[in-house]
């Protein structure tokens, strides 16, 4: 019997299921992975309203991460919403402590609909000790604009930025040879959607069509799609193309609360 791969989400609680944890975790079943979750805030929000953000404690959720892992190998992990300085020491503390398979990272420094997804003061030790631990990292374009330090209006300008977070990264990791991609999804482009892959050598453009609306809780799904394929051995470049493709589909039928 082949065993079936299982990956872990770190992540915030969305009561709605549209975006956080829950959502992840329906996007494993889909992919066909087992899903392992650790709490990382509780939220109680609509889809267009935010009523209440609880960080869980640093101390919780590192109990919670020491038990989530046990008896079980990590074959992936899928990194969202931290809320504070001490969840991401915490995260830290598991990826440098604990065997595992590819780290996705979904960088959520801000949140269109006004969550607090990450503390401002928590914002350097996620770049610095955070991002190095990834082995993808998947922005959106405020996202990458902030990481990078520029504008972004053009497919160019998302080259450009990919370029830029994957220098630094690479930089505070000091080399070596886990793979490292920066995938720049391009959704709030006024231009075609295209999302960007750069590998630190190879960059590639996937074209992407302009839907109308969009949904909450895309880039959970997206994120934990590319981490559930790479739990089953698909290449990255693979995955994000399936993830994007994945998310696609959700989009075009309006696909809101699907667990
Ligand atoms: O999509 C960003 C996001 C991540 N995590 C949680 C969320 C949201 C957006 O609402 O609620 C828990």
């Amino acid at each position: 019997m082949t065993q079936i791969p299982t990956v872990m989400t770190i992540a915030g609680s969305d009561p709605t299921s549209g975006a956080g944890l829950q959502s992840d975790l329906h996007t494993f079943s889909v992919f066909g992975v087992h899903g392992r979750s650790v709490v990382t805030a509780i939220t109680a929000q609509t889809n267009d309203r935010v009523l209440g953000v609880w960080p869980t404690a640093g101390d919780v959720l590192t109990q919670q991460l020491a038990t989530a892992a046990q008896k079980c190998s990590i074959d992936a992990v899928k990194v969202g919403m931290l809320a504070t300085a001490a969840n991401v020491l915490a995260t830290v503390w598991f990826l440098r402590s604990q065997p595992h398979g590819h780290v996705v990272v979904d960088p959520l420094l801000h949140s269109s609909s006004g969550l607090p997804l990450l503390d401002k003061s928590a914002i350097p030790i996620f770049r610095q000790q955070l991002l190095p631990q990834a082995t993808v990292i998947t922005p959106n374009i405020p996202e990458a604009m902030a990481l990078a330090g520029m504008q972004i209006t053009s497919p160019e300008a998302m080259e450009k930025a990919a370029k830029s977070i994957h220098d630094e990264v690479f930089r505070l990791r000091g080399g070596g040879e886990k793979p490292l991609y920066v995938v720049i999804k391009g959704g709030h482009l006024k231009h075609e959607p295209i999302d960007v892959i750069f590998d630190g050598t190879n960059i590639e453009q996937l074209p992407g069509q302009r839907l109308p609306g969009g949904i909450h809780g895309s880039g959970c799904r997206y994120a934990s799609a590319i981490a559930a394929s790479l739990a089953r051995g698909t290449s990255i470049r693979d995955a994000v193309a399936t993830a994007k493709s994945y998310v696609t589909e959700l989009i075009k039928k309006g696909e809101k609360d699907p667990v």
